[in-house]
């Protein structure tokens, strides 16, 4: 997956470079910084004390030494001084400088911390969204996974009125689903095309099951009946990639999957997906829930109301929010899998 948050310790991560939280001097802190010294020996001091310090807003790389990575690429960041001057400019600044270093070095994959989230100051869920726009940005136009590494939960925070609403949002719907009643409704409405009627809210999310379930053509053995199989997901993916007339980079970049596992869908008319790349398609190709629900079928899975993954899925579609990192962000506040590959 292109870009993915991780909860870990950034000096365990093996990938082609790390970046470290530096300070002006690059000759070790506090912080992150003192981790990645501590862990790469006095090799990496040595080295850091050669390259005459770095501005803020940039980045200078250095080799690993007992890290179990190859590069350490050692960006400064911005103290938070209110937010008014130039703060986020020298963030974006960092990120970008960070990312052109790991390109230039051929690395395929980078792990970042949340750069100034800690001893700088930067709040939190802002470092964040910064860093998610910067790196999705540079995704757009060059292959590489880049991982976002949150050392511990409280260092991590989504807005705090998002988090409520996500939060409600999946308390009512697990009460609903939760009260046998709304069961029982279900259950007889996938038996009785008539029930539509009586609780109209359950029309969307469960047509394309009940409309698929009513025109199952009869065959007379079990050959015809496999010759008359449905349009693969496969197929309905590319499908409705040209309906939309977007291209397929656009649609897998959108989608936070990468070009290879996006090559195997599309040569494999038959591939079984994972749900959480079902759910990435369906959010890079902005389908409605009860499209969503569909593509989901053709995969063999359907978006429930008895998981928070599922929920807060459909908490975004319903509200018409295809941003595939912001949901990422909310599933990974959650304890949830991200989607993508
Ligand atoms: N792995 C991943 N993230 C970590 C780790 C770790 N091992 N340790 C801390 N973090 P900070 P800054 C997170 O303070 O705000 C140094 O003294 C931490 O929770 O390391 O850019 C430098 O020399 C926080 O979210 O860096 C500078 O003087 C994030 O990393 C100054 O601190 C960044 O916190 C730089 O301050």
């Amino acid at each position: 997956m292109p870009l993915e948050i991780v909860r870990n310790d950034i000096t365990k991560m093996k990938v082609d470079a790390i970046v470290n939280a530096a300070n002006q001097t690059l000759l070790g802190g506090g912080g992150v910084d003192g981790a990645i010294h501590h862990a790469a020996g006095p090799g990496l001091l040595a080295e850091c004390r050669t390259l005459g310090g770095c501005e803020t807003g940039s980045a200078k790389i250095t080799g690993a030494y007992r890290l179990p990575c190859k590069y350490v690429i050692h960006a400064v960041g911005p103290r938070w001084h209110g937010g008014k001057h130039g703060e986020r400019e020298k963030l974006i600044s960092c990120y970008r400088t960070s990312l052109e270093l790991a390109k230039e070095n051929k690395c395929d994959t980078v792990a970042f911390p949340l750069i100034s989230s800690g001893i700088y100051g930067y709040p939190k869920d802002k470092a964040l969204k910064v860093a998610i726009d910067t790196i999705s940005d540079f995704l757009f136009s060059n292959e590489m996974t880049v991982y976002i590494v949150i050392f511990d939960k409280a260092a991590y925070q989504i807005s705090e009125k998002l988090f409520k609403d996500i939060a409600e949002y999946i308390d009512d719907n697990y009460v609903e689903e939760h009260t046998d009643r709304r069961r029982e409704q279900m259950r007889s409405l996938l038996l009785d095309e008539e029930m539509f009627e009586v609780i109209p809210e359950n029309a969307e999310r469960l047509a394309p099951i009940a409309k698929a379930s009513m025109e199952a053509p009869t065959a007379s053995s079990l050959d015809e009946a496999i010759s008359m199989i449905d349009e693969s997901f496969s197929e309905m993916l590319l499908r409705k990639i040209d309906e939309r007339g977007i291209t397929d980079a656009q649609c897998y970049k959108k989608a936070n999957i990468d070009r290879k596992l996006f090559s195997k869908i599309r040569s494999d008319r038959l591939y079984k997906p994972s749900k959480p790349t079902v759910l990435a398609f369906a959010i890079a190709l902005e389908l409605p829930l009860s499209e969503t629900q569909e593509m989901l079928m053709k995969a063999g899975f359907a978006l429930s109301h008895s998981n928070k993954f599922d929920i807060i899925v459909e908490f975004f579609i319903s509200r018409g929010n295809y941003n595939i990192f912001e949901i990422n962000e909310a599933l990974f506040a959650f304890d949830q899998s991200l989607l993508g590959a």
